[in-house]
């Protein structure tokens, strides 16, 4: 409508007076997507995020997406100033490992590897030998697994037990989940797929193991996109954050994409394939990004603190190069 044009319109000319460039993760709104890319920013991971973060000309960065991204943004470009359009925008993975609780869970393995998923605070990564992504997970704890380390894996138990069983890795879990991914449910699966059973699965590991088992394709999102562009299949059932749709479609438009089902039992959806803290990156919060005090959108890394972090993130870099 008439407002949200206008809105645009206003953060397009913002993004350029402050000399900014906006990303956005594949789990924010189409239409935040969709601007993103009109104005030479990118849609990405939260991995690429940062890495185009960081190479980008422009001092400032607009991260529409969670906490974390922008504090990984933050620690690769510490010289910039990054911004996020709400720093209540969270994720159930880093609420679920407070550093000090994880920090004491490792200090009682001393003799195992420390590997942290990206979805962490800065001080979970600074505790950390090692940060990953869904992307690259599989093979760096088959380098350490290879290495006869024991491992300390954290904080995503389904992405965790998905390694664990691909590897044969010896891993310690954390117990956390991603209340999105978490809600897939297998039984709905298999009556979904009696009703088109043509369609191709695609999963995130941060679902259910009983969910991962029935799919023809596991992976990160940019493995999941991939996935739909290389698979023969015209449709497709998709057990991640919805948003991913958006880029799904742009890329094969003739293609049909479909939510896979939430909530077992009966049970109503809670998140219904849709991050709540993902969809606090609206528009006006945007906007507020670009023109309100910046000590409300501005992340701030310690600095002992970033150097710790970024001993791990630098490692996962070098290892992916
Ligand atoms: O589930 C998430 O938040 C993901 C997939 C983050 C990422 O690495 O892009
Ligand atoms: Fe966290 Fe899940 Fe939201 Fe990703 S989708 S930010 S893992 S709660």
């Amino acid at each position: 409508d008439a407002r949200r044009s206008e809105l645009k319109a206003e953060i397009k000319g913002l993004l350029k007076a402050r000399n900014a460039v906006m990303v956005a993760h594949y789990y924010t709104d189409p239409e935040i997507q969709a601007l993103a890319e009109e104005t030479g920013g990118c849609v990405a991971d939260s991995l690429e995020m940062a890495r185009f973060g960081r190479d980008a000309e422009e001092q400032t960065l607009i991260v529409a997406g969670v906490r974390f991204m922008g504090e990984t943004a933050k620690i690769l470009s510490p010289e910039k100033n990054v911004l996020m359009p709400t720093l209540e925008a969270t994720c159930s993975l880093d609420l679920g490992c407070p550093a000090d609780k994880f920090s004491a869970f490792c200090d009682q393995h001393p003799d195992h590897t420390v590997v942290v998923y990206a979805n962490t605070s800065a001080a979970v990564k600074a505790r950390a030998d090692w940060v990953v992504t869904s992307s690259i997970a599989l093979e760096i704890v088959e380098h350490l697994d290879e290495q006869g380390k024991k491992i300390i894996w954290g904080p995503d138990r389904h992405l965790g037990a998905y390694i664990a069983k691909q590897t044969g890795a010896d891993m310690l879990m954390w117990q956390g989940e991603c209340i999105v991914h978490d809600e897939f449910s297998a039984q709905k699966l298999k009556d979904m797929k009696a009703l088109y059973p043509d369609a191709a699965i695609l999963v995130h590991p941060e679902s259910p193991a009983s969910v991962v088992d029935m799919a023809d394709a596991v992976g990160s999102t940019s493995q999941l996109i991939k996935a739909s562009q290389r698979m023969d299949n015209d449709t497709f059932i998709v057990a991640t954050d919805k948003g991913i749709f958006y880029k799904m479609q742009q890329l094969t438009p003739n293609k049909t994409f479909i939510e896979a089902p939430t909530g077992g039992n009966g049970a109503t959806c809670k998140s219904c394939a849709h991050c709540p803290w993902m969809a606090m990156n609206g528009l006006e919060a945007i906007k507020s990004a670009l023109t309100d005090n910046a000590s409300d959108h501005a992340i701030h890394v310690d600095d002992a603190l970033r150097e710790q972090a970024l001993v791990p993130l630098d490692r996962m870099l070098a290892f992916s190069a």
